[in-house]
């Protein structure tokens, strides 16, 4: 049984960035739906024993279900968990010195990353991943992830974003870019170095 576990941080925390209206129907009624679905598409079948990540590692070994709603999953309990109040500035550290070597700086990193986002058509994600021990930008479609067997660039996940427009329709609107600006005041680089961490011994 699949679930969705609480917020590490209330509704609001994340104002004026994101609302806590567009926080309490992103998690309580989207990433819930992801669950429900989740645990509903693996009832009864081969699916329902394994892991969530099992799953999305061989994600194309099950169903437009799976992976669409274990995606969904995945990706939102990864999405809360690199966002947080009095976040966003700038890495330090080893991770810091990846960003520079990969990408030249911190700011053309953030460009970089920016574009995916902003160009991704439609619903999906933008991601900074490992790849090959070297830090990538990439983006998905929908609910896939760099993690699954599908995925055109595959790595390791340490920073991502959701552009879906359920992330910021209530107070955005058609501004993507607008949205896209103000995550990086809730980047929680502590986390998203957790992250580059174990992705990188
Ligand atoms: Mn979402």
């Amino acid at each position: 049984m699949h679930e969705l576990s609480a917020l590490p941080y209330a509704y609001n925390a994340l104002e004026p960035h994101i609302d806590a209206k567009t926080m309490e129907i992103h998690h309580g009624k989207h990433h819930q739906a992801y669950v429900n679905n989740l645990n509903n598409a693996v009832k009864g079948n081969a699916a329902e024993i394994h892991t969530l990540i099992d799953l999305i590692h061989n994600i194309s070994g099950y169903s437009t279900a799976i992976r669409n709603n274990g995606g969904g999953h995945w990706n939102h309990t990864f999405f809360w968990g690199i966002l947080g109040p009095n976040a966003g500035g700038q890495p330090t550290g080893a991770l810091m010195d990846a960003i520079v070597t990969s990408f030249g700086s911190f700011d053309a990193m953030k460009e970089q990353f920016n574009s995916a986002a902003t160009t991704r058509f439609g619903s999906g994600w933008a991601w900074l991943i490992v790849h090959d021990q070297k830090l990538v930008i990439t983006s998905t479609p929908n609910q896939d992830n760099p993690l699954m067997d599908i995925a055109e660039v595959k790595g390791t996940p340490i920073l991502g974003l959701d552009v879906w427009e359920h992330a910021y329709y209530l107070h955005y609107q058609n501004r993507r870019p607008d949205y896209i600006n103000a995550f990086w005041n809730l980047v929680n680089w502590s986390a998203v170095n957790t992250h580059f961490k174990e992705a990188t011994k």
